[in-house]
């Protein structure tokens, strides 16, 4: 599913992803084999037509989808793969015991607290933090997991706000 070559995505569009999502071929892939169990996360957004840096305006159609969404708990080796034209990035953040995913209020800087931050994929074809994961590259991360809840979000300007947020679950 990591391939650089094919372009195949999801099924169940002509474009090989979600309906009215840009879906380039990937430049690069994580390595074949990461520590504990992958989980494989497609950032993609809609609406343009060419690259573009990560600021995004309110309102534009962003997606995060988390594949699989509940895993055991240890090792986790998460696989960002930037399917939009914007930059994207990966943060993994604690979810409270109260709270769902998409409840934070970002502050006027158009991101949320990364407080608590158990680590982040935001680099291009390379593991960990940098500037972002730019359009069509993978960016990875492997973390040790205690079991609970957990909120995966992007945090470039606006994109939490414009839906780049889902519930891991670690068991
Ligand atoms: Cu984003």
């Amino acid at each position: 599913m990591l391939g650089v070559a094919g372009g195949s995505g999801p099924p169940g569009s002509m474009m090989g992803g979600p309906a009215g999502y840009h879906f380039p071929t990937l430049s690069c892939a994580a390595p074949v084999s990461l520590p504990g169990t992958t989980v494989t996360v497609t950032l993609a957004d809609m609406g343009m037509t060419r690259m573009m840096g990560g600021d995004a305006p309110m309102g534009a159609v962003m997606m995060l989808q988390a594949t699989p969404q509940v895993v055991a708990a240890g090792k986790v080796s998460l696989v960002a793969q930037n399917r939009g034209w914007r930059t994207h990035e990966l943060v993994v953040l604690p979810l409270a015991r109260a709270a769902a995913a998409g409840q934070r209020v970002p502050g006027a800087d158009g991101k949320v607290s990364e407080s608590g931050s158990l680590g982040e994929a935001s680099a291009s074809c390379t593991s960990g933090a940098g500037e972002g994961i730019d359009s069509g590259a993978v960016g990875w991360v492997t973390l040790q997991l205690s079991p609970g809840r957990y909120e995966l979000v992007c945090n470039l300007k606006n994109h939490y706000a414009n839906g780049m947020y889902q519930e891991l679950d670690v068991r």
